[in-house]
């Protein structure tokens, strides 16, 4: 059977920028940024997305375009020893997809509060005690309490993923995201055109950016910014190769992947602009010091900002506008997890795409339902440290040591630039085999040795 193909060149762009483009951009890279260092936390990304982040992206455009399938099949193809790397990369997928989903979730519920501002005035007991269910009363770690008021979301957040995936995809994927994205980006600028102009805004935004130059010397620091492009670029584990693996014959790789790499680290800077500005503002309104106001992952999106946009002017437009913003990130980027395994599996199995698309996403909904219990959150926690810190960086290190080293990069470089408008020269193949696999050698050694 032939492969399915992106319908139009802009789609496959939306399509690639809509799965890079996701929770990790708005609810990650923020408080990432802030952990380590504010500003200089921009050196170690700036050089991770140069050196590992362009190179990465190019690399898994070309093996889906060359190989014309997922990542397992595909890996076969360069060796048959290689297959079990790709359904590593799946399963990394398969792992997220379960998780992240539960994000979106949130997001949809608060999307909904935000009409309200449901939270009230102790966003921090809403969002832990009445939405999550962990009171001071109940066992954090039962896994068998679901929650259910999560149930609907839940289902919600699978059923966008499932229409996509089933209908495939040009008039699936493609379509979708098609209307997200544009959306997504004017959202994100209204609310940062409204924001940048409050009181305390441009303070917040400062803050954010103001380098610390101390912590440059800090492993802790680059592990972090290499962990974030990977994760951002949706490279290493499948997806964009996967994505690849519709273009057409004739397709500019070089240009669609600087695009791709650019559009979604210039997105980055925006929400951190955006996020920033709004704490900012607030702290300026409670008369508190920024540090006082912020708290990390979770609780920055679902607790932070819900406050943040109590004190907003017109809160009632301003909240629902973040969090759909944010469900739309996430939906377009859940997507493309969920593909990387359907074409995995339907490249194995020889199945139909609306049999591959149901039965990933009915199973992918029961096991998701772990995560809405009242342990769920732990869970979350513990599994997103482990993927990725550990998980996510090894595959990324092994796919570059076995494609680097043990085949012939140069032919890999060779097809990119034989149908792209400019080609890449040497420094790709430098990056690859030497700067991307040394310090992805050391960071993940490192992760390891704090890990256990
Ligand atoms: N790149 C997206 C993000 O930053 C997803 C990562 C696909 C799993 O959220």
């Amino acid at each position: 059977m032939k492969r399915e193909q992106w319908g139009s060149r802009t789609g496959f762009i939306l399509a690639a920028v809509g799965s890079a483009v996701g929770l990790g951009n708005i609810w990650r890279f923020p408080y990432m940024a802030y952990e380590n260092g504010g500003g200089a936390f921009f050196i170690p990304y700036l050089f991770a997305m140069l050196t590992a982040g362009i190179p990465f992206m190019i690399l898994e455009f070309t093996l889906g375009h060359k190989y014309r399938s997922g990542a397992p099949k595909t890996l076969r193809a360069l060796n048959n020893k290689f297959e079990w790397l790709g359904w590593f990369q799946v399963m990394i997928s398969a792992i997220i997809a379960f998780y992240y989903v539960v994000v979106i979730a949130w997001a949809i519920s608060f999307a909904y509060f935000a009409f309200t501002q449901a939270w009230g005035e102790d966003s921090n007991a809403f969002f832990f005690g009445e939405f999550l269910g962990l009171g001071d009363d109940s066992a954090p770690s039962n896994l068998g309490n679901l929650q259910w008021n999560l149930l609907f979301p839940l289902c919600l957040a699978w059923a966008a993923t499932y229409f996509a995936t089933y209908r495939g995809v040009k008039g699936g994927i493609e379509k979708v995201n098609k209307v997200l994205m544009p959306l997504l980006f004017v959202m994100v600028l209204l609310l940062i055109g409204r924001i940048i102009f409050l009181p305390g805004a441009l303070n917040g935004i400062n803050w954010l950016l103001e380098p610390d130059f101390s912590k440059i010397w800090d492993l802790k620091v680059w592990s972090a910014a290499y962990g974030q492009i990977f994760f951002t670029l949706s490279v290493g584990f499948a997806i964009m190769l996967s994505y690849a693996s519709y273009l057409p014959e004739k397709s500019d790789i070089n240009n669609n992947a600087f695009m791709t790499v650019l559009m979604n680290c210039g997105f980055s800077i925006l929400a951190g602009i955006m996020i920033f500005g709004a704490l900012g503002y607030m702290a300026n309104a409670q008369d508190k010091a920024l540090t006082d106001v912020v708290s990390s992952g979770v609780g920055l999106a679902f607790v932070t900002l819900p406050t943040a946009i109590n004190l907003l002017p017109a809160p009632g437009v301003m909240g629902p506008l973040f969090f759909l913003a944010l469900m739309f990130a996430g939906i377009s980027s859940h997507i493309s997890i969920a593909e990387a395994v359907t074409t995995g599996l339907m490249d194995k199995l020889g199945w139909s795409r609306p049999k591959t698309a149901t039965v990933f996403c009915s199973v992918g909904l029961v096991v998701s339902m772990m995560f809405i219990t009242q342990g769920g959150l732990l869970l979350l926690d513990l599994v997103d440290y482990f993927i990725n810190n550990i998980a996510l960086l090894g595959s990324c290190l092994l796919e570059l040591l076995l494609v680097g080293w043990l085949c012939r990069l140069q032919d890999f470089r060779a097809h990119a630039n034989s149908i792209s408008e400019f080609t890449i020269g040497n420094w790709w193949a430098v990056c690859i085999k030497f700067v991307s696999i040394a310090m992805l050698v050391v960071i993940l050694f490192n992760n390891i040795k704090t890990a256990f």
